[in-house]
């Protein structure tokens, strides 16, 4: 095959190439967005979920907002003393919300009171307060998470809820009033120019690629330069296009600059840096746990855990929620504090202690927790038996005799039993 031939494959290709690229390109631009049902959140490893972030009193509301109203979840979470050691810790976290695309607009969000919008360091055995505000956009039906992403570990979400959005996408607006006194729609603002932008520099970027495709493409002129040198490629023609194109980019680049500042003279750059919030001050709680060993009965759906419990307060207390991965296994006395709105499918009643009664002030009491249901298996919490450090984690709650709340995050080993005990 000529070296002619050969080019004219290339650039055959080449347009092939092109003409995919620009189908998936208007594929994607046009394609009309639909939710998703979840996020694959049972997916992510039990060891992160149970952990690492202990999401607690998390709240969706309301459950129906329309186009352009706002929403809010709120909530709190607990950072684990059992951080494992297969995720980075979070000294670089950035709070989030879990959503099917931008469903709602973020417009604000506060850890512990103070508006959060960069990351910053958190620390391990610590609680964080979050507030997030939320303006609606396209309707439908969404799961909704707040999600902490920690640098070098990822997202780790928390328990999710549907959000429902009614009325048109095409009413949504999202007026921003300026510090030049001016209000401008970011729905719709400069929509022209970025895309005028993106196709300035992607046209250069195609012309200047095609150029070396067309003229040949790499693989001829790697063989040509390894053949014959690099004498033979050098084309005057090169050179000039070269230049012209330094020169255009480097005028573009000046005057896309000069032109910005003369139109928006005061500008701010988006910002930076960390934050310095914080955690929640240590609740005093005197209840003290040891956990002794804790197994896991694979038939039976359930965990069981041995604990000795020391109450070193004033008033008796009675054990009523364990809470892990977003999931509440509740008894009688946690149900009389359950949240009514919190999702029914991450509720389950089957917590049990071997001795139900309250643990009086200054006893300390051997006690066996069992969290039974089939929840284990349909949140593929589980599949921790799998892992080479099969650890359980959870925030284990207790309320005294004037309804205060105390809560404890616990942790330990778990062995499967695969035989009914
Ligand atoms: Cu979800």
């Amino acid at each position: 095959m000529g070296i002619k031939n050969l080019y004219k494959r290339t650039v055959l290709g080449l347009c092939g190439v092109a003409a995919y690229a620009m189908a998936a390109l208007t594929m994607t631009v046009t394609l009309d967005v639909s939710t998703v049902a979840a996020h694959g959140e049972r997916s992510q490893e039990p060891f992160l979920r149970m952990r690492t972030v202990q999401w607690y009193d998390v709240k969706w509301g309301p459950e129906v907002t329309k186009v352009n109203e706002n929403a809010k979840i709120t909530g709190k979470f607990h950072l684990a003393e059992d951080w494992p050691r297969a995720a980075a810790s979070p000294h670089y976290a950035f709070f989030n919300v879990g959503s099917p695309s931008s469903v709602f607009v973020r417009l604000s969000t506060k850890i512990n009171g103070s508006p959060t919008f960069i990351s910053g360091p958190m620390q391990i055995g610590r609680d964080y307060e979050f507030e997030v505000d939320l303006r609606a956009r396209i309707p439908g039906r969404h799961h909704m998470h707040a999600m902490l992403n920690v640098k070098d570990a990822g997202p780790i979400a928390g328990p999710g809820s549907w959000m429902n959005i009614t009325g048109s996408w095409s009413d949504f607006t999202n007026p921003i009033k300026l510090l030049t006194g001016e209000t401008i729609d970011t729905e719709t603002f400069n929509f022209a120019n970025s895309i005028f932008w993106h196709g300035l520099w992607m046209a250069i970027g195609i012309f200047w690629i095609g150029i070396f495709v067309a003229r040949p493409m790499f693989l001829p002129r790697s063989r040509v330069l390894l053949a014959y040198g690099d004498e033979i490629l050098m084309d005057p023609m090169d050179k000039k296009i070269t230049w012209v194109l330094a020169i255009l980019t480097l005028a573009i680049v000046w005057g896309g600059y000069r032109y910005t500042e003369t139109k928006h003279p005061y500008t701010v750059p988006i910002q930076a840096g960390e934050t310095k919030i914080a955690p929640l001050p240590v609740a005093p709680n005197p209840v003290a746990i040891t956990i002794g060993d804790a197994n896991y009965d694979v038939p039976g759906r359930a965990l069981r855990v041995t604990m000795e419990v020391t109450n070193n307060g004033d008033l008796p207390i009675t054990f009523g929620e364990f809470t892990t991965a977003g999931i509440r296994f509740i008894n009688n006395t946690g149900r009389k504090y359950l949240d009514p709105k919190y999702p029914r499918e991450l509720i389950a009643v089957g917590l049990n202690f071997d001795d139900e009664n309250a643990i009086q002030p200054g006893e300390t009491k051997e006690l066996r927790m069992e969290a039974k249901d089939a929840l284990w298996e349909i949140q593929r919490l589980m599949a921790l038996l799998g892992d080479p450090e099969s650890r359980f984690g959870g925030l284990l709650m207790s309320w005294d005799s004037e309804g205060n709340r105390h809560i404890n995050s616990i942790a330990g080993p778990v062995i499967p039993v695969f035989t009914k005990l």
